[in-house]
């Protein structure tokens, strides 16, 4: 089982099909001359709290979405999909482009282009083929994988310049253009990852604590196989999430303020926390709200919580520690945000048969992945267990690299000349 492990084919496609560089030559005559990758990445803790503003700590992976490309001298943009289930699209760059059907991937295309005009004075368009081994739908942000590259290309043929964090406030924007009201981890980690580290990314304004995975760690990622496609059912629970998110917060601030508990408004989550403390933000909690309500914001709460114990469980290399944090954040995730999924729950708990520290299912929820942290002596029996239990009695054995792997702490998005 060592073998599993990030092996992946460069080009981002099977080997019958041409390479991304040879298709773009066939489609658009020349080779091109640029390219732009952007990682995904695999959140360690902290969970559906980016969009309330509070720290998260992912870290981007190997597998990338991966753009050749070469600007053009108009204001058309021109991408194709080197996997063939995606339509080729193409539209005219403008402040105002019209959206496609919900899901469609043209929109994750058309966002950064959308954003980018309306802040400057963007002109040039570019031609391009993308290719991708993020797998997809699958809480390891291969959306946003695709909208960074696309950003970068844009500004690479237009000649913005921004610092990786403006540009990663930039495209987490552009991002809300598809309709789902994500938060800013994923460009954050998509643009600032180094090589080795994970990283405590704190908002409002952008921050980032780069911390090393120790040597000896390895973050297991596994695929339920259930594709969390951000259109219908999944964007409207992702959005209801976040709505929810606010009016608990509304309610608790309400009472905190009538109780003379607060000089005045917090702006959000991480004010009122700094004020009152999460011990009694939730006892206030307990009075402002009931049911739903009280449940994601004592997730919210306790989940910060955690974010700041694991960053010091990983600063001293406290494998156990980080794995117990790990379990905690999933059975919150459960009860509490209700985002959990058989598939996610079973995989979950055979991978703590198997002997891992510990194991939460990782990104958005409702299908996708978990991760699972093991180290490099319990790693294969961890492998083993979810190969035998999950992924053999369903039939799913094969390209089993795809769908289980450990990942491999990367660098953030890059833009080359070929
Ligand atoms: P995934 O599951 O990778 O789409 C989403 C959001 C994140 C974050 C997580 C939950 C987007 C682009 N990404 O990630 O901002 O909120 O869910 O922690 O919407």
């Amino acid at each position: 089982m060592g073998a599993v492990a990030e092996a992946r084919d460069p080009e981002g496609v099977t080997k019958d099909r041409p390479t991304p560089s040879e298709l773009f030559s066939s489609l658009f005559g020349g080779p091109p001359t640029h390219v732009a990758r952007a990682p995904g990445r695999v959140n360690l803790i902290g969970e559906h709290i980016d969009y309330c503003g509070l720290a998260v700590l992912p870290m981007a992976m190997r597998h990338e979405a991966r753009l050749v490309f070469r600007p053009r001298q108009d204001g058309t943009v021109r991408i194709t999909n080197a996997n063939p289930e995606f339509e080729p699209v193409e539209f005219e760059i403008s402040p105002a482009i019209a959206p496609g059907s919900s899901g469609d991937w043209r929109n994750y295309v058309q966002a950064p282009a959308n954003e980018m005009a309306r802040r400057f004075a963007i002109w040039r368009g570019v031609e391009g083929v993308l290719s991708s081994d993020v797998p997809v739908a699958a809480g390891l942000s291969s959306s946003t994988a695709l909208v960074n590259a696309v950003g970068l290309s844009l500004a690479h043929a237009n000649e913005v310049s921004l610092a990786p964090a403006e540009f990663a406030e930039l495209m987490a924007e552009a991002e809300q253009y598809t309709g789902t009201r994500g938060g800013g981890m994923d460009h954050a980690i998509g643009f600032g990852a180094r090589a080795g580290h994970a990283a405590r990314i704190t908002f409002n304004p952008l921050g980032m604590r780069h911390l090393v995975v120790p040597e000896d760690w390895c973050f297991v990622v596994a695929d339920t196989g259930v594709r969390v496609e951000k259109s219908g059912r999944a964007q409207a629970a992702y959005n209801q999430r976040r709505s929810e998110c606010e009016k608990a917060l509304d309610a608790v601030v309400q009472l905190a303020l009538e109780r003379d508990r607060l000089p005045t408004a917090p702006r959000g989550y991480p004010e009122l926390l700094r004020l009152i403390g999460a011990a009694e933000a939730i006892s206030m909690a307990k009075d402002a709200l009931q049911g739903r309500l009280l449940r994601r914001f004592r997730h919210v709460v306790s989940e910060a919580g955690r974010v700041d114990q694991a960053a010091d469980c990983l600063l001293n290399a406290d494998l156990a520690g980080f794995g117990t944090l790990m379990d905690a954040s999933h059975g919150s995730l459960r009860t509490d945000y209700q985002v959990s999924s058989r598939e996610l729950d079973e995989l979950v708990a055979i991978a703590r048969e198997g002997g891992c520290a510990g194991a939460r299912l990782t990104g958005a929820g409702f299908g996708g992945c978990i991760v699972a942290l093991a180290d490099r002596g319990t790693v294969d029996a961890v492998l083993e267990a979810l190969v035998e239990q999950y992924f053999e009695p369903r039939g799913m054995g094969d390209r089993i690299d795809d769908r289980l792997f450990v990942a491999v702490p990367s660098a953030g998005a890059s833009v080359g000349i070929l």
